[in-house]
């Protein structure tokens, strides 16, 4: 593996740290405190090609690779986290139809998500009783003459609201013909289609600027042209789906992460005690110190899964370890700026607090840490 960047994952980094820095960074706390949705930030994301990082030009993405893609979600989740998994499952939604849509699927949607005019994407897997084990899932679509017929409830709907397509997992044959993950099929469904019903928006701790939201599925018709890959083959889809947004969550926790250790770096030059900055003292530099060590680690692992994958090599084990790593630590790392912020890292002032909640929820979504240990034990334990 090359730890030198190209010159493409340079400009890519560079592009999306000027915008992150320049427009998104300013917004942040707004977004955060009302809880905005940033639509106008995806449509400057689109004109820079950040939305399909991983798709190809000829579908209007800018087919810059997993290393790029995870560089420049790092730059937009040290800016605004929010925007940073909106960003995410924008990316992941367009990967996954370039991946394995029709022709027409792929033009419809590939290009409306690059080009932003179908503001994000949204992915349908969770549901009310079926989390960490997707299998379990209870939507159906029924087939009926030209159509399936979806019925059902999904949950944690990243964009749910305002996605202009939505990749939805369901049930299209029994359990007793084809039990556990066999029976499950995607389908394309687009906004505002009749019988999709929308519920309340989640009130989170964090990424408060993302919209979370349950959808209904009433009779719920699409055409047999909905159907993403093949029928009965939706839950490979899926993981295979996941194994890559899992590196963009592992970016997405590095981001975090690098903001709140810049700011506790600057925070301890400026904050005197006893007649001296708190930097001078020896806790809070060992603090730094192993903050920055777990940060580099983190971005480590995040680089080897996303070349991995850049080299069409195995990367499932691996992405699911980047994961694992960068969400915990980030965890930890935000948590020290907040002891290092002492009183003001409480406070809506700074953002420490911010990243604090911001943080929390990467251990949990896109597979929560306990799902990541399961993938990588099988990976040692099964050959
Ligand atoms: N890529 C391709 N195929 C994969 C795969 C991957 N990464 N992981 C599993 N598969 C395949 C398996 O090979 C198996 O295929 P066969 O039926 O042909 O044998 C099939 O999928 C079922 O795999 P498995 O038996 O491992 O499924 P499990 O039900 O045991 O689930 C975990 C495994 C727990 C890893 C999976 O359910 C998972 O990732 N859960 C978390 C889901 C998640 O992240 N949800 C968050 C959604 S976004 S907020």
């Amino acid at each position: 593996m090359d730890l030198e960047l190209t010159e493409t994952q340079t400009f890519v980094q560079k592009t999306a740290r000027d915008f992150a820095t320049r427009v998104i960074q300013p917004k942040a706390a707004e977004i955060d405190k009302k809880e905005i949705f940033p639509a106008e930030i995806m449509k400057g994301l689109a004109a820079l090609g950040l939305l399909a990082v991983n798709v190809p030009e000829e579908l209007g993405g800018a087919a810059a690779g997993a290393v790029s893609y995870a560089l420049a979600m790092q730059e937009v989740a040290r800016a605004c986290a929010s925007c940073a998994v909106t960003m995410a499952v924008t990316n992941m939604v367009g990967e996954v139809i370039a991946t394995f849509g029709t022709d027409a699927q792929k033009k419809k949607y590939c290009t409306g998500l690059a080009d932003g005019s179908l503001v994000a994407g949204a992915f349908g897997l969770s549901e009310p009783g079926a989390g960490s084990d997707p299998g379990g899932m209870r939507t159906v679509a029924r087939e009926d003459s030209d159509s399936y017929v979806l019925d059902g409830e999904k949950q944690w709907i990243t964009s749910g609201a305002h996605a202009g397509v939505i990749v939805v997992w369901a049930r299209t044959a029994p359990a007793d013909t084809h039990p556990g993950t066999r029976g499950i099929s995607c389908l394309l469904v687009e906004k505002g289609t009749p019988g999709l019903k929308i519920g309340r928006a989640e009130d989170k701790m964090g990424i408060r600027g993302s919209n979370t939201v349950s959808l209904s599925f009433e009779a719920c018709r699409v055409p047999k042209s909905a159907l993403l890959g093949h029928l009965n083959g939706g839950f490979k889809i899926a993981m295979m789906a996941l194994d890559g947004g899992r590196i963009g969550i592992s970016a997405q926790a590095i981001g975090i992460a690098r903001a709140a250790l810049e700011e506790s770096v600057q925070y301890a030059r400026d904050r005197k005690q006893f007649d001296k900055p708190i930097s001078e003292f020896q806790a809070v530099q060992w603090k730094l110190a192993n903050m920055k060590v777990e940060l580099d680690a983190a971005h480590l692992l995040c680089m080897r899964a996303a070349w991995l994958k850049d080299q069409a090599r195995p990367f499932s084990r691996e992405a699911s370890m980047a994961k694992l790593f960068a969400s915990e630590a980030s965890n930890r790392i935000v948590n020290h700026a907040v002891q290092i912020h002492g009183g003001y890292g409480y406070i809506r002032e700074f953002a420490a607090e911010r990243h604090l909640r911001d943080a929390r929820v990467t251990t949990i979504y896109e597979g929560t840490s306990e799902v990541q240990r399961i993938v990588i034990a099988r990976g040692l334990l099964v050959g």
